[in-house]
Order: C-alpha cells, then structure tokens, then sequence
C-alpha cells in the first residue's frame, strides 16, 4: 500500500537525521515535487539544525524555484539511509546518521549533493608514492573448473575444511561416524554441513548435518531459544551444533548452534595518513536507465578540493548493462553491443581524475562467466578499459588499500539471503544487515542453488578466511551502511534509475549515492549526486 505523503515524507527527513515541524512536513507533502523538496530541504538546513521548521522549508522551496532548470535530472528517489535503529545481534548501533557532530566511532554521514562541483577548478596535488593496493583471493587466471562432478566434491570438502576449523576449537566435536559409535545419554558435538531443514509434525527442527564421514541428525525443539537460530540457517552452510545424545544415541538434542563468526573484537586496520576512497557499483553503462548527468556531477566533485583525499574508487561489479542478463532487457538497451558498452563505460572513468587509483571487479551483468567466483575481465576488454590503468580483479576479491582490507564482492548471495532470511536479518532495505549474515556464515555465497551459480574450483573462493575491515557490496541498488563486529559493512548504491523490472516488483533504486571512506578511521560519509 502506498504510505500518505506526509508519512513518506517523515520518513524520508528522518532517514537524514532529521525531524520536522507538522507545518514544515505540510509544506514539503504539497509541494509540487515533494522529493525534490524534502532533498533541498535537508541539503539547506543548517548543521546544527535538528528539527526543521516551516521557515527552513519555505526558504529551501524558495531555493528550487531558482534553482528550476538547473539540475532537474532525476529528484531523490526514496533514498533510504544507514541504519538508525540496530538489530540485538548486530553492531550497527553506532552508525548514526548524524549532521556533522562526530561522536561515537564509525559514524555514517549523509551529506547531499556536493558544494562545489565544475566550476571550481583546484589542481589535486597527489603523492602517488604514498599508494599502496595489494589483492588477494583473486580467481583469474587460476581457474581449474572443468565442471565435472569431482569438482563440485572438491570445492565443498574445501569449503567444510576451512570453515569447520573455525569450529573445531569452539566445540568438543567428534566425527559423525563416531557419534554413531557413541552411547544415548551423553553430551557431544558435531561440525557439518548443514545438507538438510525439515520440522517435524510436532513443530521442532531437524537438521542434518554431513561431515567428510558420513551425517548426523540434530533436533533443535521449538520452544528453545536457539530455534530462532534455525530460521537463520542456509543449505550447505557450515555450523556447529552441541547438545546430549538421545537415549538410543541415534540423535542429538541440540543446546548450542555456533556459526563460524567473526570474533567480536576484531581489530580492524586502518590507513596511516588521511586518505580516502569512494566505494560505488552498479555503473550499468548502456542501460537507457543509466543516470550519465549523476555520473558526470560525481565525476566532477572528485576533481573539487572537497575530494582531495580521495585517493582511491572500487568499484564492485557491473560496470555496463551487458546483454541477455534477464528476459526482455534488450528492450531497455541503449547501447546494444557489449563492446560498444565497454568502451563507453572507458569514457566514464575517463572523466575520474588520472591520479585516482581504480580497481574494477565483474558482476552479474559483465562480460565473465557468470557462475562465482568470477574471474576478472579478459585481455580485450582489460585493453578497453586501460584507461588510468584500472586494477582489474575477480569476484570476490580482498583489496588491501593501504593497510585496510577490503573485500569486495558483487553481491548476487544478497538475493538470495533476503529470500531466504527472516526480514529483520535481511531485506533490500537493509542491504548490510545480509552482509552480516554472510560474515556470520565466513561465506559470501553459503546456499548452493537458487540464485547462486557457482563455479566448481578446487578450492572454495567464497569462503571468507580471513576477517577484512571493510565489506564492500552492490548489486541490490541499494544503498545500506552497518557495522558488524568492526567490520564496516557498505552496499553501496546504484547508477542506473529504476527499470520496469524494479518498478514491476516495487524495488526503488538508491541511485547517485557514493559511500565515500575515510581510511584512517573507517568512517562513512555518503555523498549524493541525482
Ligand atoms: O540487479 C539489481 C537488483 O534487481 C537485484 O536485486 C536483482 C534484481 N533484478 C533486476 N532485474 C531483475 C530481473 N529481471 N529478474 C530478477 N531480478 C532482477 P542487477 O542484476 O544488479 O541489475
Ligand atoms: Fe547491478
Ligand atoms: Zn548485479
């Protein structure tokens, strides 16, 4: 159901940070373009303002007026914001949208569209020295996937290998084919894939388990807590389950369910001087949804003093439209040769200044093979894309931009997880509530299936072995910032207005919005260009 204006538009001011005055939201609910209203209303009102009152309204529309001409690309979608309010098992509790007063650590910033754009003409000063991008985890060029059976064996022993020993230490597990062994009564645990979810008539949960021996069955009752970690649980995702055995041995009564998990405390590394990057994705160039006005206002503030520190631009995955991505897409094409796409995407990262440091992963819609992980593009399109000599790398991959890890990742799992997953673990809305999963999971693609293709390698690329500072995701056009366990998690936006798919299915689309880090502190500001 379509919520009433004003109801979108307190929504939409307290994504800013703000709150309204009841005339003030009157004022912004009749105007003309009320996004667009509500958007220079939060680009205008003073930092230390809280609540806007009808004065600050009628001055922002005042603003419009004159502005009328100017920038009318497209007005601010819904753009949702970061996270305000935190899941219990999360710690996105610091991320406020705050106006400028730096308080807690990692605080996310939205700012609107930038001060000083074109006309400002600053000379970056650069020392191209101080660079330093390493990557890792990289799958091109080392595939073996022929796509035989063996692989497929191969990859999930790796994926069980690695991930168990993240388990292993918690628990004092034993082998399924010695719990068989073992006699009813006791206590026990067991580390396994988990390879099936059923309830059973009376409503209790049982899942089994597999390990490198053979399965084990565990029943988790339904008026325990941990039940409600069921709901979380995905196929072939790794877990650790403690509990007693039944009478017969035959099964274990579940207690404690533990997911790999990144510890708590983990340190995070950050950059040794001020330096920046800008985190963005979903370019989708060749698209008539394209939003080439918005690309061209980010393109031109990073050549502004304001983005002097922005050293850095990942970008993760689908930088053209591609063709015969999905059904009837040709129908939306602008530019219909893939090639053709890719050279003029080239042209759009010309425009980024020559010193900023670019690494470039694939997506959904390029032009690599589409099952995970996805190797980085090949020879001909690396020659089209050459401009200011981009590092090109696989999807997923570990960047690690002076000091702080990045892992980046397309994010095509994120369907995936908000079709399977509760609401308040994963929805578009909440694109980085997912990401946390998937840390949770130590795997940026756990379930087998669906919407996930994934390749058969010998080992498994998916699995996040090593903790990284920053998760970095697109794909759903959403934008979403959170904290998981000091991990910063940022889903960034999109380029590309919102298609007759997504306006079919109700999605809107986070367009021109440009998560920009701060290296040194791991902090969030996100700039706005539609
Ligand atoms: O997909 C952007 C988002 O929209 C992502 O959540 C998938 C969804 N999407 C877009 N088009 C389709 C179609 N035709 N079918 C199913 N899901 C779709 P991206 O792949 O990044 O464009
Ligand atoms: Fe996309
Ligand atoms: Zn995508």
């Amino acid at each position: 159901m379509p919520l009433s204006e004003p109801v979108r538009v307190v929504r939409e001011l307290t994504s800013h940070g703000y709150n309204a005055d009841r005339e003030a939201v009157t004022l912004l609910a009749d105007a003309p373009d009320p996004d667009a209203a509500v958007a220079r209303a939060v680009e205008t009102a003073p930092d230390d303002v809280l609540t806007l009152t009808a004065e600050h309204v009628r001055e922002a529309l005042d603003d419009i007026h004159d502005a009328d001409g100017a920038d009318t690309d497209t007005p601010s979608d819904t753009a949702s914001s970061p996270d305000t309010d935190a899941p219990p098992d999360t710690d996105d509790l610091d991320t406020t949208v705050s106006s400028g007063d730096e308080t807690t650590g990692n605080p996310t910033r939205m700012t609107t569209s930038p001060a000083e754009t074109k006309g400002d003409s600053f000379d970056r000063t650069v020392d191209e020295a101080l660079r330093e991008v390493d990557i890792a985890g990289d799958i091109t060029g080392r595939s073996t996937g022929t796509g035989e059976y063996e692989d497929f064996v191969a990859v999930f022993r790796d994926r069980y290998e690695r991930l168990s020993k993240k388990l292993r230490g918690r628990v004092n597990h034993r082998p399924t084919d010695a719990l068989e062994q073992m006699s009813g009564g006791n206590d026990a645990a067991v580390v396994g894939m988990v390879n099936d979810i059923r309830s059973t008539a009376s409503g209790h949960w049982l899942v089994e388990l597999e390990d490198t021996n053979g399965t084990f069955p565990a029943l988790v009752m339904k008026d325990r807590d941990i039940a409600e970690l069921v709901d979380e649980m995905l196929l072939d995702e790794v877990v650790a389950v403690e509990g007693s055995l039944s009478s017969d041995g035959g099964i274990i009564f579940a207690d404690n369910i533990h997911f790999p998990d990144v510890p708590r405390n983990h340190q995070v590394n950050t950059a040794d001087r001020h330096v920046q990057a800008a985190l963005v994705s979903d370019v989708h160039v060749g698209s008539q949804e394209f939003a080439g006005e918005a690309w061209s206002r980010f393109t031109s503030w990073l050549h502004t003093r304001e983005a002097e520190h922005v050293e850095y631009l990942l970008i993760a995955g689908d930088m053209v439209e591609g063709v015969g991505v999905y059904p009837d897409q040709d129908e939306e094409l602008d530019i219909v040769d893939i090639y053709e796409q890719y050279e003029a995407f080239s042209e759009r990262l010309k425009e980024v200044p020559g010193d900023v440091e670019i690494v470039l992963i694939p997506g959904n819609h390029d032009a690599v093979r589409l099952a995970e992980p996805q190797p980085g593009f090949d020879e001909k399109l690396r020659d089209i894309m050459d401009v200011h000599d981009p590092h090109i790398s696989g999807n997923p991959s570990t960047v690690t931009v002076e000091g702080v890890d990045v892992l980046m990742y397309h994010g095509v799992s994120i369907d995936e997880m908000v079709a399977e997953l509760p609401e308040d673990k994963a929805s578009y809305e909440k694109p980085h509530r997912a990401m946390y999963q998937l840390l949770k999971k130590r795997h940026v693609a756990p379930q087998f299936g669906g919407h996930m293709r994934v390749a058969p390698e010998e080992k498994d690329y998916l699995v996040i072995d090593d903790v990284p500072d920053v998760f970095h995701t697109g794909h759903v056009h959403k934008l979403g910032i959170g904290t998981y366990h000091n991990v910063r998690c940022i889903n960034s936006g999109c380029w590309q207005k919102q298609t007759d798919f997504q306006k079919s299915v109700n999605i809107q689309p986070d367009v021109a919005t440009a998560p920009i880090l701060d290296l040194d502190t791991l902090e969030v500001t996100v700039r706005k260009f539609e």
